[in-house]
């Protein structure tokens, strides 16, 4: 091979440059360029019942934030308006941007607000938005736990007490039995790991506890098993059903590769944040806080789709801090960051999460990426070359099967209450206004052509021409 394909080659390896537009090295020819999805491909955002639905008295976080524990007192309030009607004119937004699937969640407060009451009513009102959702030409993506329980739920000990297990099973029995004609695509629980990191580790979520990795590991635990529980009953209702779970992974890298104790201490947070549910519901094993592992047959190949949200990578410090559990975490040295800093540009951590989801041995979805990004600085670029780690994953024969963004519109962002903005339409709380940014034509220019090409990253992200349509580079690589 020449040596400037060699080197050509290797970016393509990279995935710097798609491998099929390797011999294009001229400018002109990168336009002629096109990234490619495969057809039926989904393209869509997430959005989650407590944080756009509003007026959820009956959970455990309408709790928590009137009892001022949310960034500034704030309140989640009329939400973004959906319980009120606004459901309708976002779901319309969403398809008349030429989305082709929504996700959004059911909330188990108004379904069973009491453990002997059923809310028929609400159930119906989910039923219409899912069958509206596939009227409009968008294919729901339901999720049946999303961070909220039902105060009752709390009051009897939450997901410490294994009783929580049948509970959750006998609500989705019923919730499946009621929306089966419309939805297709289930997911369990949403992040169940940052549930039970918020809430029993660092203390920003309900209930609020800290260091007690044992109710942590409590709680993991019964998710995981109400997870199996779940996707059997869902399966005896509605047997074509594809149920997932939605997996937070937070890529964990030792800061100093070179240092022992960073690389051993970066793993093992890995393992407690991430791999918990590979080992459960690939493996068929549960994991402790000493990672001893026990065996749980039962749960095994419980999952007919992996779903996975990611935003950022880590950097790991070994620290002697018990608080940080002995491991500081901090970003890529020069890394873009989000509005508040939370969130750091890393597009290749995508690729690294979609081989650990990949290992899942099922289909793959996108279920969350994104940023808090007010002015859309960050958000294109954000969004343009994390879909190229997608195409990336999808060029290995990784069968990702769609992309939701996080998140429709801005919305209640837990205990930052409304001061982040992840939409794709900025979401005034106070008047109800909805605003597209930039990025929400860009996303609409993405799933109505099926993937990208040069003039449309020139368009809206310039400053990622170079890593997605890298010929100036190439030029650079001839000269040499
Ligand atoms: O808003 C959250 C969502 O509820 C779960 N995943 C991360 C999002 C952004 O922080």
């Amino acid at each position: 091979m020449p040596r400037l394909y060699r080197k050509t080659a290797a970016l393509a390896d990279e995935g710097i440059i798609p491998t099929r537009q390797r011999p294009y090295l001229e400018d002109e020819m990168a336009l002629a360029a096109r990234y490619v999805f495969p057809e039926g491909f989904l393209w869509g955002t997430a959005t989650a019942a407590h944080q756009v639905e509003g007026d959820n008295t009956a959970n455990q976080w309408w709790a928590w934030e009137h009892a001022g524990r949310v960034f500034q007192k704030q309140t989640s309030g009329p939400g973004c308006g959906w319980w009120r009607g606004r459901w309708k004119e976002d779901f319309a937004r969403a398809a008349d941007a030429g989305h082709n699937a929504i996700r959004f969640s059911v909330e188990w407060s108004r379904i069973q607000p009491e453990p002997d009451r059923w809310d028929e009513d609400a159930l119906e009102r989910y039923r219409t938005w899912a069958r509206t959702a596939r009227q409009m030409g968008l294919e729901p993506l339901v999720t049946l736990h999303h961070f909220t329980d039902p105060l009752w739920l709390s009051e009897q000990g939450g997901w410490e007490t294994s009783e929580a297990v049948a509970r959750f099973r006998t609500f989705v029995e019923r919730v499946a039995s009621a929306l089966r004609e419309y939805v297709r695509l289930w997911a369990t629980f949403n992040e169940p790991n940052i549930y039970a990191y918020r809430g029993y580790v660092e203390g920003a979520f309900p209930p609020g506890r800290t260091e007690d990795l044992a109710a942590a590991f409590t709680v993991l635990t019964h998710m995981a098993q109400a997870h199996a529980a779940a996707y059997e009953a869902i399966h005896r209702v509605q047997p074509d059903a594809q149920v997932g779970i939605v997996l937070h992974y937070r890529g964990m890298r030792p800061a100093r590769p070179w240092f022992p104790p960073d690389r051993w201490i970066a793993r093992l947070h890995h393992r407690w944040l991430n791999d918990f549910y590979y080992h459960a519901l690939a493996r068929g094993r549960l994991i402790g806080p000493g990672l001893r592992s026990q065996a749980a047959p039962e749960l095994r190949g419980t999952l007919d789709y992996v779903g996975l949200n990611y935003y950022t990578e880590d950097q790991v410090r070994f620290t002697l801090r018990r608080s940080e559990v002995f491991g500081a975490h901090g970003f890529p040295a020069g890394a873009a960051l989000s509005a508040h800093g939370e969130i750091a540009h890393v597009p290749a951590g995508l690729y690294r999460a979609l081989r650990w989801a990949n290992a899942f041995r099922v289909p793959i979805y996108i279920t969350e990426n994104g940023v808090d990004d007010p002015d859309d600085r960050l958000r294109p670029r954000y969004l343009l070359e994390h879909v190229h780690q997608v195409w990336r994953a999808l060029i290995n024969n990784w069968p990702v099967r769609g992309y939701l963004h996080w998140s429709l519109v801005d919305n209640f962002e837990w205990e930052w209450g409304w001061t982040r903005h992840f939409g794709l339409w900025a979401c005034d709380p106070q008047t109800q206004r909805r605003t597209a940014r930039p990025s929400a034509h860009l996303f609409a220019a993405l799933a109505q052509n099926n993937g990208f090409d040069a003039a449309l990253v020139d368009r809206y992200a310039p400053a990622a021409r170079p890593v997605l349509f890298p010929a100036a580079g190439l030029d650079a690589l001839r000269a040499t």
